[in-house]
């Protein structure tokens, strides 16, 4: 099977490190195809960036026709919706695979994302999908997403510490890390302390992988229905 795994940000180093991400976790006889747009930002921070990344998510969806499925690798989750609609073949997020995932491992769980301003996103994704009762808080590390990229030191040691305070204070049973750039330090940090440590992009393509053996599709019956043909002015 192929899994079109893409980050939706135009950073190509994050791109090749989510991609290693996901072939760590595929099965044998599973390619991995790991792509960015070509426009948008270089990472993604809150609400106006998931904005501006969404042209080029979706160009890039249209680019890559006939995959078995595909990873949205972007933790807020950005334009899963309008994926799933546009795309031939089943997608799953990030974000979402990571929560259910965690939801069969632990009672309660927390998240550890970057900045604070990406965590109102993962709250009102966590209550969409159902899942808030089980997430016991969304705890920003104050690492932004490119510092995970240039300065893994520094930036594991805060994500470490709060972890070690969602412990603690919020007595989560599992941790959900709140960026694909993390996707590197999950095995270690989970050794370290001792309980699971979820990655989404692992998730992700691990659910993937399960869609695809039982033969299952995205419902074009209502919300996913495929784009209707019609004039779309392009700037
Ligand atoms: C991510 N941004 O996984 C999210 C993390 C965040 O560019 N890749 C990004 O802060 O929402």
């Amino acid at each position: 099977m192929r899994i079109l795994v893409i980050n939706p940000n135009t950073t190509a180093s994050m791109t090749t490190k989510i991609g290693a991400a996901a072939k760590r976790i595929a099965a044998a006889g599973t390619e991995i195809i790991a792509v960015n747009p070509r426009s948008g930002p270089a990472s993604i921070e809150g609400y106006y960036d998931e904005a501006i990344s969404l042209a080029g998510l979706l160009q890039v969806i249209g680019e890559h026709p006939g995959c078995d499925a595909s990873v949205l690798a972007c933790f807020d989750d950005s334009g899963l919706d309008a994926a799933r609609c546009l795309a031939d073949c089943p997608v799953v997020a990030i974000g979402e695979a990571a929560f259910h995932m965690a939801s069969l491992l632990a009672n309660k769980f927390s998240v550890v994302t970057t900045l604070a301003r990406s965590v109102p996103a993962i709250e009102h994704n966590l209550h969409r999908y159902g899942l808030a009762a089980r997430c016991a808080r969304v705890r920003s590390s104050e690492v932004a997403v490119l510092d995970l990229e240039h300065a893994a030191g520094p930036a594991r040691a805060k994500i470490d510490a709060e972890i070690r305070r969602a412990i603690e204070e919020d007595r989560a049973e599992a941790i959900v890390l709140g960026c694909a750039g993390m996707a590197d330090l999950t095995a270690s940090l989970s050794d370290q302390h001792g309980l699971p440590v979820l990655d989404g992009v692992a998730c992700a393509v691990t659910l993937c992988e399960g869609l695809v053996r039982l033969g299952l599709k995205t419902s074009r019956l209502g919300g996913y229905a495929a784009p209707a043909k019609k004039d779309r002015k392009s700037a």
